[in-house]
């Protein structure tokens, strides 16, 4: 047991509030949650259809077909959004569930908020990408030949949904958030996350109050459903524009602390090292970075003499793109893609750009995001060993003939 679930069941037998044993709710069918239809490979752990054409299973995890994305909207269907879980999906019953509040950081005792109490409070509805901190990791390797341990992503750990819940602003001054408090930390339901032997406890990581007070969301609804089993049913935490371990899925209690909290999360990973960086670490990673990507997938071959409609998407987590460059000769010329979206902030805009090629051959592809606050993708991206926030510009192989 970890120090904070040691503190947690303390204070809770200390106060006749929430029973722990209403947290951890048991396997149970929901008979509100979307059903998951029976079609396609499963993975354990992960309850939806996982089809071959849309998604790669990568251990745990389910990475998205960045190509196949091609025909979907702006908003990322949850048959199509990836999923990274530590361990695996926890089928919660919405009844059972509770959300308990709880820390130094608080003026009184624990506060505990059922699903239905939740739903009472005001709620907003907002576009939000979540992307994975790793997302893009295997370019590392296999564009710049630097080593990256973790899951090898392509681009499909990113999808972008319509979040609708409660201002995580709203349920801490219910709670009763003193001034004092500095770091608010959700931890999710799923099973305590072992690894090489050692038990790091539930997936948990802090957030600084100014953060968690500012835009942080509690979705009940994806794309204006039930949130699905496998992305946090019945509650999830939503942290724009920062790394997705932030967006605890399955949250079942909050620490609101007076003193500054850790996880392994923000200490061992979500934190870049290596060469470039100082030997303890970066700061723990809150933004995501920029990047873009053609919805083609690697060795399409293209004849010769036609016009082509490439197509593709760019985001940046620190502005809304500003323009998005893309190079048919392998990075020599360039000229502007034509963007189909309205450029928004935690969002992603499509794009399309015709080519028509005359050459035969093999070529690359390559796309160049540029946001309204001035960044661009770089050619190299600073290698670190954990393989977090590649943003350089990704090479796709194509053969014309
Ligand atoms: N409880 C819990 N929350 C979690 C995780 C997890 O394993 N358990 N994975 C995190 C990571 S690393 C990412 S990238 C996002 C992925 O969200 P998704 O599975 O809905 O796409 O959830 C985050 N929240
Ligand atoms: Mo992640």
């Amino acid at each position: 047991m970890t120090p904070a679930r040691r503190s947690l069941l303390k204070l809770l037998a200390a106060a006749p509030v929430a029973p722990v044993a209403a947290q951890i709710a048991a396997a149970a069918p929901a008979a509100a949650a979307p059903p998951a239809p029976s079609a396609g490979p499963t993975v354990p752990g992960i309850v939806k259809p996982l089809p071959p054409e849309l998604f790669t299973v990568r251990g745990t995890n389910a990475e998205a077909n960045f190509a196949a994305l091609r025909d979907t909207g702006r908003h990322t269907p949850v048959e199509r959004f990836f999923v990274r879980n530590h361990t695996a999906t926890p089928v919660l019953d919405k009844s059972s569930w509770s959300l308990t509040v709880w820390g130094s950081g608080l003026r009184g005792g624990p506060a505990r908020f059922t699903y239905d109490q939740l739903r009472r409070l005001p709620s907003v509805t907002r576009d939000v990408a979540i992307e994975c901190a790793g997302n893009g990791r295997s370019y590392y390797t296999s564009q710049q030949g630097d080593a990256a341990t973790g899951t090898a992503w392509t681009l499909g750990a990113i999808g972008v949904a319509r979040w609708r819940g409660v201002r995580l602003s709203d349920v801490l001054r219910h709670a009763g958030i003193g001034a004092h408090a500095v770091d608010v930390m959700p931890s999710g339901l799923d099973a305590d996350y072992v690894t090489e032997g050692v038990n790091l406890g539930r997936v948990r990581r802090p957030l600084p109050v100014a953060k968690a007070l500012d835009d942080v969301i509690l979705a009940y609804e994806m794309n204006g459903e039930p949130l699905p089993y496998d992305h946090g049913y019945p509650v999830r935490v939503v942290v724009p524009s920062w790394v997705g371990i932030a967006s605890i899925k399955w949250v079942g209690d909050i620490e609101v602390s007076a003193e500054p909290l850790s996880s392994p999360w923000n200490t061992d990973f979500y934190r870049l090292f290596g060469p470039s960086y100082p030997p303890g670490g970066s700061a723990p990673l809150t933004r995501q970075t920029i990047k873009s990507g053609f919805e083609l997938a690697p060795d399409t071959v293209l004849a010769a003499g036609r016009t082509h409609r490439l197509t593709g998407r760019a985001w940046s987590a620190h502005a809304p793109v500003r323009h998005v460059e893309f190079s048919t000769d392998g990075g020599i010329r360039w000229q502007r893609a034509q963007l189909r979206d309205t450029p928004l902030r935690n969002n992603w805009v499509r794009w399309s750009a015709p080519w028509r090629p005359h050459t035969t051959g093999r070529t690359h592809l390559l796309a160049r995001a540029t946001d309204m606050a001035g960044n661009t993708q770089p050619e190299r991206s600073v290698p670190n060993t954990q393989g977090y926030l590649f943003d350089a510009m990704i090479r796709v192989p194509v053969t014309v003939n």
